[in-house]
């Protein structure tokens, strides 16, 4: 890995223009990520532009840089590209957009620690064991010895916050609380971490899950079902993330082996598993064509959510 993080400190010094760019529908990790690595070089010097095509939801707005990030960009202008937290092309949306992407041959580095990443790019930095792609980062600041500011500790922390869902879930590693004191240590703004990251709701978004939860069914083998049809979503109109922790909630009905939760978008359904209890949903997920963890999972399909009343005489 060391040697990966050298190879990226080269890219580094004999370039000058970099665009940095985060997966489409961006979460807390690809953010934080690209911000910090974008922070670092504009304080070296160098001409960055962050980058993502999809706008972040507002909650993110605390995040140090993120007035910068930017929906569109021309390769021309750049020397390097760097995308972060992205497990496959598609998922940045710019190789459609911009298809000379796929054929460039100025480096593109790949930073990433998902499982099933599809190893694309020039130099790949790819280590499925990190719970965050910022604690991976955290690792490159620590072995090349660049500056943490305390705007770049508090998006390397954001990063790590969102992707244990605030040291909650399975994938915490004692390794990420030390990384965490570290940070705090250097500055981090935990305060707005914790407030913006999966505690601040719009009204629309409440009703929403209201809506859904209205909807909430459990199975007679302990399956938890709820479904958001569009019409329903149209009727409160919220940011992208309005949904998270949902699945959460439903998974955490005493009763239930595990949750799913379908949304309907355009003749496509999306069925999101989510279980705290000993059970693989990521098997079931399978089964549909999806994927995802063990505890954490989904797939996509085609079709439209109708509801089914049964009506029994007892
Ligand atoms: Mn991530």
């Amino acid at each position: 890995m060391q040697n990966l993080f050298i190879e990226l400190n080269k890219i580094i010094e004999n370039n000058q223009k970099f665009v940095v760019i985060s997966h489409n529908k961006p979460d807390g990790d690809t953010l934080g990520a690209n911000l910090a690595i974008s922070l670092y070089l504009k304080s070296i010097g160098k001409e960055v532009l962050s980058a993502c095509a999809d706008k972040p939801s507002s909650n993110f707005k605390f995040l140090p840089e993120i007035q910068n990030l930017k929906q569109t960009f021309l390769l021309e202008e750049h020397d390097a590209i760097i995308i972060v937290d992205t497990g496959a092309k598609h998922l940045v949306k710019f190789f459609e957009t911009y298809p000379e992407l796929n054929r460039t041959k100025k480096p593109l580095v790949c930073i990433d620690h998902h499982q099933s990443n599809s190893a694309f790019g020039t130099l790949q930095i790819i280590d499925p064991n990190e719970t965050s792609t910022t604690s991976l980062l955290l690792k490159i600041f620590d072995f090349l010895q660049w500056e943490i500011t305390p705007n770049i500790a508090t998006n390397l922390l954001n990063g790590i916050y969102t992707d244990t869902g605030s040291f909650k879930h399975g994938n915490t590693k004692a390794e990420n609380f030390k990384s965490a004191s570290k940070l705090l240590k250097l500055g981090a703004n935990l305060q707005q971490i914790a407030k913006y990251n999966f505690q601040t709701k719009s009204i629309a978004g409440l009703k929403l899950i209201g809506a859904a939860l209205e909807n909430l069914y459990i199975s007679q083998d302990q399956v938890a079902t709820t479904a958001i049809p569009e019409y329903i979503q149209n009727q409160f109109p919220t940011e992208n993330d309005a949904l998270s922790g949902l699945s959460d909630m439903i998974a955490g009905i005493k009763e239930a082996k595990y949750g799913v939760v379908y949304t309907e978008r355009k003749g496509q359904i999306k069925a999101s598993l989510r279980t705290n209890k000993e059970f693989n949903v990521a098997d079931i997920a399978a089964k549909y064509g999806g994927g995802g963890h063990i505890k954490a999972a989904g797939y996509k399909t085609e079709g439209k959510l109708q509801k089914v009343t049964l009506w029994q005489v007892v």
